[in-house]
């Protein structure tokens, strides 16, 4: 049963995704054997957002990045967004290699630099929805200042910010998202220093919206991902996802799969719960949910307010479709 992400909730509940679905099964003997089977790349369900020539991908084997990318999809495809207005930034690390795969107007960006990349990019062209989808190192270590002071601007930006706990491309490494007491390659003692709580960095800057979900729960990320993409101002949706390799090992916690059922008995929904109250203990519950969905003036619309009423008719806005040389009347003038 899915749940309308406007009602609180406060128990674990199962998702669609842990229900048998209600249809006639083949019977045994009627199914294909495996080899029979014919799997090409252009049947993948996603294949018309993907870079197929750039497939097969980075990741590895558990690893929940994938299933991020296709809730992206899939938000994409049910919002019926022109793709030819969507850009996506991201900056390095595994997560960061989505821009190379998707097959959108996509930038892979510096370590750290997807927010700043993205902010000119949405100054200067305010018609594009400007999605930025990167790792939690990336974002809020080296890219934290970027990150609260897009939120303080409430820039329109579309940030996803997949939380694994830990750097994953560089082998493992301590960031400030690693719980207390989880293990790295920098820790191998445990982490003793406190992790941000990201929902709740973001929303005491100001962000418009906020939200937290883990990529077991895909059809409420999608969803989320698509309320996302209808806002303005500056989003953050936080992903929690698996990293098998590293952050699974480190800590002797099993497979990929063994994340996701940890997930099942450890999430609970609370939309609009207090930020404050968010914090991930190492292998403690994890509060999902919706927590802050508010329109507030954002930056663009703040400095064309700001400058209209100082300048006067001798502001000239940036045009909404871009820049006066990308009009085609203005080329065809030239
Ligand atoms: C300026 C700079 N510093 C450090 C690095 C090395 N580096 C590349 S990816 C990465 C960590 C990525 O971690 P995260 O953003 O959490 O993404 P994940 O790989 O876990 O998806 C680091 C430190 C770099 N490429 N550039
Ligand atoms: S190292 Fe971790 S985050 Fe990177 S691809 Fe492998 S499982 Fe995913």
């Amino acid at each position: 049963m899915e749940m309308d992400m406007t009602t609180p909730a406060t128990a674990v509940e199962p998702t669609a995704n842990h229900q048998a679905p209600d249809m006639d099964l083949p019977k045994e003997g009627e199914l294909p054997l495996m080899e029979e089977i014919e799997t090409r790349p252009e049947d993948h369900p996603i294949a018309s957002f993907l870079r197929m020539d750039r497939m097969p991908h980075i990741w590895c084997p558990g690893c929940g990045l994938g299933t991020v990318v296709k809730c992206l999809a899939s938000a994409l495809e049910e919002s019926a967004i022109n793709l030819d207005k969507v850009s996506i930034v991201s900056g390095i690390g595994c997560t960061g290699r989505a821009a190379g795969y998707l097959k959108l107007d996509a930038f892979h960006t510096t370590h750290g630099r997807a927010i700043p990349f993205a902010t000119g990019l949405k100054l200067s062209r305010p018609e594009l929805q400007v999605v930025v989808f990167s790792g939690d190192g990336d974002l809020s270590g080296i890219g934290g200042n970027h990150l609260i002071h897009a939120a303080r601007r409430n820039m329109d930006l579309l940030v996803i910010l997949v939380n694994n706990f830990i750097y994953g491309m560089t082998g493992g490494q301590s960031g400030p998202t690693t719980p207390v007491g989880a293990k790295s390659s920098t820790m191998p003692f445990g982490n003793f220093e406190r992790p941000f709580n990201l929902p709740h960095l973001a929303a005491s800057c100001g962000a418009s919206y906020v939200a937290r979900w883990t990529c077991l729960d895909t059809r409420r990320l999608a969803k989320s991902f698509g309320e996302g993409l209808k806002r303005k101002g500056f989003r953050l949706i936080e992903v929690i996802t698996p990293c098998p390799t590293l952050y699974a090992r480190l800590n002797k916690l099993g497979t990929g799969l063994d994340l996701m059922n940890f997930y099942h008995e450890k999430v609970e929904i609370r939309h609009g719960a207090d930020t404050r109250d968010l914090e991930i203990d190492f292998q403690g519950k994890i509060i999902c949910g919706k927590f802050v969905d508010q329109e507030r003036p954002t930056y663009l619309e703040m400095m064309h307010d700001h400058y209209r009423k100082i300048l006067g008719e001798k502001y000239v806005p940036m045009p909404p479709e871009g820049g006066i040389l990308r009009e085609p009347e203005a080329e065809k003038g030239l």
